[in-house]
């Protein structure tokens, strides 16, 4: 098989389940190799505690995990109410605590990663931009070792202040603007992909200990059972784009506004005359959502099968 990809994951796991769902799916993908996993936003650290817990679970101890910012560039408080950053995630647990993560911050993997490897590395944010925008801010010169970054975030084609970007908006707009080739996928396309009820019957009968880690922190985080695949899909966009249909285009995200903080704002238009065939963001404009669905999920119950 080709060689694969090397990536680096950037993630705020611990609250809404699609995060650990995503980190199943990277576990199950021999297109990528998982160089680093870096957490971000509010308890960072106990974020990093569920993503090593599970990488252990799912085979994969070697994979450095590194607590990265708990707090955002600039914005103390989301959608008019001040936040808590030192709480814990929904879906933490004591037992979850290894004590093996990495003494690096978030920022200092990102950096040591991207300057030991011999190829350009893609990152895989699905979380606030925190810790990449921290990277770019401190160490512009490896940019050039950043082949792209897959990004969960936004809204584009409806007017919807999506979270990840609410969370840090300088951080977002700082990585819009940096330059980078930037594939996003929005809430507006993630929102479609949300898997049927014979696959979540699956994961509730499986034995293997991963998955069973990722359901509780499933029952922890929702009632229901509901569960979409936002996060999933940015990973899947990294190796296997023809689930997804792509717009070059010029967007801005708002940081300035009292009731609009963090949304996007699209300037590749006529009344600001910048083509967006200039620009080195994608957003993702459509999605395949029965077909990517049905991938990934069957990629994740098959975790433990001998391939
Ligand atoms: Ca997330």
């Amino acid at each position: 098989m080709s060689k694969r990809i090397p990536v680096i994951i950037d993630t705020d796991i611990g609250d809404d389940i699609d995060d650990a769902f995503a980190l199943c799916l990277a576990m199950q993908s021999p297109e990528i190799e998982i160089l680093g996993v870096t957490t971000v936003f509010k308890n960072s650290r106990a974020r990093a505690m569920i993503a090593k817990r599970l990488l252990e679970l799912g085979g994969h101890p070697d994979i450095p995990v590194a607590a990265g910012a708990s707090i955002p560039l600039s914005n103390p408080e989301m959608f008019g109410k001040p936040v808590d950053f030192e709480e814990l995630p929904k879906s933490y647990r004591p037992e979850y605590e290894t004590g093996l993560y990495s003494v690096l911050t978030g920022m200092e993997l990102i950096i040591s990663i991207l300057e030991n490897s011999s190829e350009p590395v893609t990152v895989v944010t699905l979380g606030a931009l925190t810790n990449i925008a921290d990277v770019l801010r401190y160490r512009p010169d490896l940019k050039k070792k950043i082949r792209q970054i897959n990004v969960m975030g936004g809204a584009y084609y409806m007017n919807w202040t999506e979270y990840n970007y609410a969370c840090d908006p300088e951080a977002a707009d700082m990585v819009m603007c940096s330059g980078l080739t930037v594939k996003a996928v929005g809430i507006d396309v993630t929102l479609h992909c949300v898997p049927e009820k014979k696959w979540m019957l699956a994961l509730n009968s499986h034995t293997h200990p991963c998955i069973q880690m990722l359901m509780e922190m499933c029952r922890m985080w929702t009632k229901d059972g509901n569960v979409c695949l936002h996060d999933p899909l940015a990973l899947w966009s990294v190796f296997d784009e023809s689930v997804l249909e792509f717009e070059q285009q010029i967007y801005r995200v708002e940081s300035r506004a009292r009731f609009t903080r963090g949304i996007c704002i699209k300037l590749s238009d006529h009344n600001w005359q910048m083509p967006g065939r200039d620009s080195r963001l994608y957003v993702a404009k459509q999605v395949d959502a029965p077909a990517f669905v049905a991938r990934c999920m069957d990629r994740i119950v098959s975790m433990g099968e001998m391939k």
